[in-house]
């Protein structure tokens, strides 16, 4: 019996290394996955962290220069589509500032809005982070990015949520998380933005990403307390709040990494949830790769605690 034990354990060892899918992108650091259905396949559109070198960027940190997007009909083989966005070619960015943070994109009318942030060349303008849009045809681009980056946004992380109704709201964060309306040609904010109330109010809470599901909204985001992120989400009856505390969606990284940073999809009937660790970079937390797992909810529409596939 001892032996049969030995050998199921060893060939569900070889299963697990066969088949384990994540990280799922390995030829580059990825962060901060957005992921979307668009048609009958997932596009992820992550941040592209670069390892550190002289003169790009800040020692130590972040260094982010562009996106690429990857996308996927059955979640296991994954397409490179190339680089879509840059900094130099942005018009509004400091050039060589390698702060391409976290994106978002949406399709709205059969055009693909991808919204980025970046530092402002113009401090006149816009001190620090703000967040800027690209347009294009398909989900691939060619992205064409405008001019200027959006009035009144100060911050980082943005997120779309696009309502029953039709209408789009953005939101990011800056300590704390910010949300406002966005008009239809989804440039420009249609309502002065506001805090999001009744989040946790102590710690850091970033990476807004919000859906809707069973007419509940789900406001979910990174917060930390104890120097690592944890993933939480909030619940509430309108985009823009109030939401109450619901719950922790996945705990702070046992080994370390001090960033997470989401999104949650339904793709074929199953809810996932995609985030980030480092895998790939076990000592350096600032390059990272892109992960994903089954997600599930209660009866009562709350979300089971996802346990993370670290090997
Ligand atoms: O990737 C850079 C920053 O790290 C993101 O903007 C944050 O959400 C955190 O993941």
């Amino acid at each position: 019996k001892s032996r049969f034990l030995y050998i199921l354990s060893a060939l569900t060892i070889c299963a697990g290394e066969l088949f384990a899918q994540n990280p799922f992108i390995t030829d580059q650091y990825t962060a901060d996955p957005s992921a979307r259905v668009f048609g009958d396949r997932v596009y992820v559109y992550p941040s592209h962290d670069i390892p550190p070198a002289p003169g790009k960027g800040r020692a130590n940190w972040f260094v982010m220069e562009d996106y690429h997007v990857f996308s996927s009909a059955n979640l296991t083989d994954w397409t490179d589509h190339g680089m879509i966005v840059t900094q130099n070619k942005v018009p509004w960015v400091k050039p060589d500032s390698y702060s391409m943070w976290a994106p978002d994109c949406i399709e709205r009318n059969g055009k693909y809005y991808f919204y980025f942030p970046s530092t402002s060349k113009d401090t006149t303008k816009v001190k620090g982070f703000t967040i800027g849009v690209a347009v294009a045809d398909n989900p691939t681009g060619p992205f064409v990015p405008q001019a200027e980056p959006i009035a009144k946004v100060k911050g980082i992380d943005p997120n779309v949520f696009t309502d029953k109704d039709g209408q789009a709201y953005l939101y990011w964060s800056q300590g704390h998380i910010y949300g406002a309306k966005l008009k239809n040609n989804m440039l420009e904010l249609a309502s002065e933005p506001v805090i999001l109330q009744e989040l946790p109010s102590k710690g850091l809470k970033e990476g807004p990403y919000v859906f809707e599901r069973n007419g509940i909204y789900y406001m979910t985001y990174p917060h930390v307390e104890n120097k690592i992120e944890r993933l939480e989400y909030a619940t509430g009856n309108n985009p823009l709040g109030p939401f109450k505390f619901a719950g922790v969606i996945m705990d702070e990284s046992p080994t370390g990494c001090w960033t997470n940073h989401h999104s949650i999809l339904n793709f074929k009937k199953q809810w996932y949830l995609f985030y980030h660790h480092n895998d790939l970079s076990p000592n350096f937390d600032k390059n990272r790769s892109i992960r994903m797992d089954s997600l599930s909810f209660n009866n009562d529409g709350t979300i089971r605690k996802v346990i993370p596939t670290l090997r």
